[in-house]
């Protein structure tokens, strides 16, 4: 159990998708706990230490925040089949920029900008302020929605341009980018009232959304969030003190430090003792009342690190 992957996630979750369709193109076997879709979410802060963005996966004693920290783990333990085929892992990541950041909050603006008022209050207050910060105006976005879409469908058409000459991002074989592509594609169809109507002209693309959507989400069994906690408390993190001893800013293993996105805005800082820290990574060890002494594990892309 304890060297079980356990996603914390709920079904509606674009960026989980993204994950969900990592853990298919590796076939892998994984335990899914089920997250409320708006805070509070104590089980997953239990874990986290703050943390409130989904999804979060464990192995263990691990905590991966971040997509990005997850699925570089993904890759570290099941190597084959590779999520960068042709050798494209950098180019992979920086269109993970593009996807996560420009792409995203363009899908999210038309998404909100559609749904307008019939957007759940609460819903609405939650997300605004997180993702468009204390700038968040939905009448501004309802008013905006055909320059959001102009904005989408350019990007949209990249895609579909891309998939002129393979069956996915990258050629014979899906990747990493069919992932980052295809949950944006997934909440737009999904949760844009026209997204069937506004998709259907990019041919390429709809094939592509059907060949990535037959790979499925690998071999999910449900567990229950105070069974995951257990996991943790069970078990030790297997990440060693160390790193690559030239942090730009000075912070060394050791150090206590607090982490936060700089993506979103309100995502509570995690504080702890910093175990290892990368030009990619820094993980920190911090002690949840319920599940003892965990490791979190974050990007460096996108996250602020502060000695305290
Ligand atoms: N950069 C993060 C973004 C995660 C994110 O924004 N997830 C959305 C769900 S799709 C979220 O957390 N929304 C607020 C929530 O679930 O409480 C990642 O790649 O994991």
């Amino acid at each position: 159990m304890s060297g079980d992957i356990i996603l914390h996630h709920y079904p509606q979750s674009p960026v989980s998708e993204k994950v969900r369709c990592v853990l298919g193109i590796k076939d892998l076997s994984w335990r899914s706990v089920i997250i409320p879709r708006m805070p509070p979410k104590p089980d997953l802060v239990e874990l986290t230490g703050g943390y409130r963005l989904t999804p979060v996966m464990q192995i263990g004693a691990d905590i991966f925040c971040d997509t990005q920290a997850i699925i570089r783990e993904l890759e570290r333990i099941k190597p084959e089949p590779t999520l960068f085929p042709g050798g494209s892992h950098g180019m992979a990541w920086a269109v993970g920029r593009w996807t996560d950041v420009e792409l995203f909050k363009t899908v999210t603006k038309v998404v909100f900008g559609d749904a307008g008022k019939d957007l759940p209050k609460d819903f609405s207050k939650d997300r605004g302020a997180l993702y468009f910060g204390a700038d968040y105006n939905l009448k501004a976005l309802i008013k905006a929605l055909p320059e959001n879409l102009v904005q989408l469908r350019a990007q949209i058409e990249w895609i579909d341009e891309r998939l002129a000459a393979r069956d996915f991002m990258l050629g014979a074989e899906p990747g990493l980018p069919d992932a980052l592509c295809y949950y944006n594609i997934w909440f737009i169809r999904g949760r844009y009232s026209k997204g069937p109507a506004f998709l259907k002209k990019f041919k390429r693309l709809c094939a592509w959304e059907n060949r990535v959507k037959a790979i499925g989400h690998g071999r999910p069994k449900d567990m229950d969030a105070s069974y995951a906690h257990a996991v943790a408390r069970g078990a030790t993190s297997l990440v060693t003190q160390g790193g690559d001893g030239d942090d730009l800013c000075g912070i060394n293993p050791g150090d206590e430090v607090t982490v936060e996105s700089t993506g979103v805005t309100g995502c509570p800082a995690v504080q702890g003792r910093t175990l290892r820290i990368s030009s990619q990574e820094i993980v920190i060890q911090r002690h949840g009342g319920i599940v003892g002494n965990v490791a979190v594990h974050f990007p460096r892309a996108g996250y602020l690190v502060k000695k305290v």
